[in-house]
């Protein structure tokens, strides 16, 4: 199978084509990472933090060719494709002071002289499947915490992807010791083959391959996170400032087209909220331009996203603004909001991955709440108040994992935990250091003294 990525906003644009390796090549190289493991782990923590901070050192001297690779392979817009990069070095350079950290704790013993302490361990090689949206950001901090630690690592990135993971590759293996990161273009065989292998598995993308990654990794008795889809809510209160809450959810729905999964889908106007921020919105979403929003990854994208919208209009939904597949060269979809969706319409019930949303009416506070938290995708929902007791209250009724209050519901902190609830997200978070504990496994050892026995 040959896998290929073609360039979003060029479709006759081929960015890359290679041979994907096959099942055994993956074995092959989790066994060779295996074999580099115990040398990377003993070469101790100033190397592997040295190593870290070349990377990071790395990425900042190509930030330019990196930025125009992603543009040009996955179809963000420049400036946050410049984003990702400068974010990509900050994880880098935050994980290279990780192997400096304590690693356990020192504890007295109930009776008696001793010495009682915890350790925590690298699993061995991780096996990390990464998606295609954030190329560069997303296979760097998976891989970075495992190698801080002392894991070595397999990533198999999504073929969308393939030539960004490649280029970041050759900039690791340039200072990385030989086989402690390996990158494995690939589709579903090479990924299940990595789940097979690995000794712990880390995985971002679709809810149903993510699921099936679980089971299999879980049937192994091997550690997995899992980050999966969200269907993620604005909540907007009544006494909110409109206009700022307009761009931040602007944002949050048409930035990169609406391909995170931090992304909102539903925007929930709460009271007499309803009126000005849909003309706010409206006005907003119809100033985005391909700064913004740019190019869905594909031509299936498009067409799933253009058919969603013309069978919730069918269903009686009103098109606020967009809707449509502009007659240009790429796969663009215009950023579209939509009202009157009724409740079970998929459009409102899963992910669909564009720059698509829809605007509900919640009568009050309670009704808002318990349609922002009536799913099982509870990633990331934002809330726009001017209230600061409002917006605690709000938040601690809220299931998502990750709350943003006047901002959108996109954008993370790559220092501090991430991760969704309920069906949202499997295993330990992911980032800060919730991640180093998620690479390692605790080790409790008593030294009891040997004389007097
Ligand atoms: C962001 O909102 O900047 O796959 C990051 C995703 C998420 C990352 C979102 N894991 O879209």
């Amino acid at each position: 199978m040959t896998i290929t990525s073609y360039n979003p906003a060029d479709p006759t644009d081929l960015v890359v084509a290679v041979e994907a390796p096959g099942a055994e090549a993956v074995r092959a190289a989790v066994g060779r990472a295996r074999a580099a493991q115990g040398g990377w782990l003993a070469a101790g923590a100033g190397a592997r933090s040295a190593a870290l901070g070349r990377i990071a050192e790395a990425v900042e001297a190509h930030a330019e060719e990196l930025a125009a690779l992603i543009v040009r392979e996955v179809g963000k817009p420049l400036a946050e494709a410049r984003g990702e990069v400068a974010r990509t070095a900050a994880i880098w350079r935050y994980y290279a002071q990780a192997p400096y950290e304590p690693s356990g704790a020192v504890h007295e013993t109930a009776a008696g002289p001793g010495l009682l302490f915890t350790r925590r361990r690298p699993h061995g090689v991780a096996g990390l499947i990464a998606p295609w949206n954030f190329p560069l950001a997303i296979p760097s901090w998976k891989a970075a915490p495992a190698l801080a630690v002392g894991n070595t690592a397999v990533l198999k990135p999504a073929p969308e992807a393939t030539a960004c993971a490649l280029r970041l590759a050759e900039l690791a293996a340039a200072v990385l010791p030989p086989d402690v990161l390996a990158v494995l273009p690939g589709g579903a065989e090479e990924g299940a083959a990595l789940v097979a292998a690995a000794d712990v598995v880390s995985f971002t993308g679709s809810t149903g391959v993510g699921r099936a990654v679980v089971l299999a990794a879980t049937g192994r008795g091997v550690p997995v996170q899992a980050e999966l889809g969200g269907l993620n809510a604005a909540l907007v209160l009544p006494d909110a400032d409109v206009e700022l809450a307009a761009g931040h959810i602007a944002a949050a729905i048409a930035g990169y087209a609406g391909q995170k999964c931090t992304a909102t889908s539903r925007v929930i106007a709460v009271g007499t909220a309803y009126e000005p921020l849909r003309e706010a919105l409206v006005k907003a979403l119809a100033a985005v331009d391909d700064t913004v929003c740019g190019p869905v990854i594909g031509a299936d994208a498009r067409e799933r996203l253009v058919a969603a919208v013309e069978s919730a209009v069918a269903d009686g939904a009103s098109v606020l603004v967009g809707g449509c597949a502009p007659d240009r060269a790429g796969w663009y979809v215009e950023p579209t909001l939509l009202a009157d969706v009724p409740p079970q319409h998929p459009l409102a019930r899963e992910e669909f991955f564009g720059p698509v949303a829809v605007l509900h009416a919640a009568a009050d506070l309670d009704a808002a709440v318990a349609l922002a938290n009536d799913t099982p995708h509870s990633l990331a929902t934002s809330v726009h108040t001017r209230s600061l007791d409002a917006a605690l209250a709000v938040a601690d009724r809220l299931d998502a994992g990750m709350i943003r209050v006047n901002a959108p519901s996109s954008g993370v902190d790559f220092h501090l935990p991430f991760g969704g609830a309920k069906g949202a997200a499997h295993g330990e978070r992911e980032q800060g250091r919730a991640a180093l504990e998620f690479y390692t496994v605790g080790r409790t050892v008593s030294v009891l003294p040997g004389g007097g026995l």
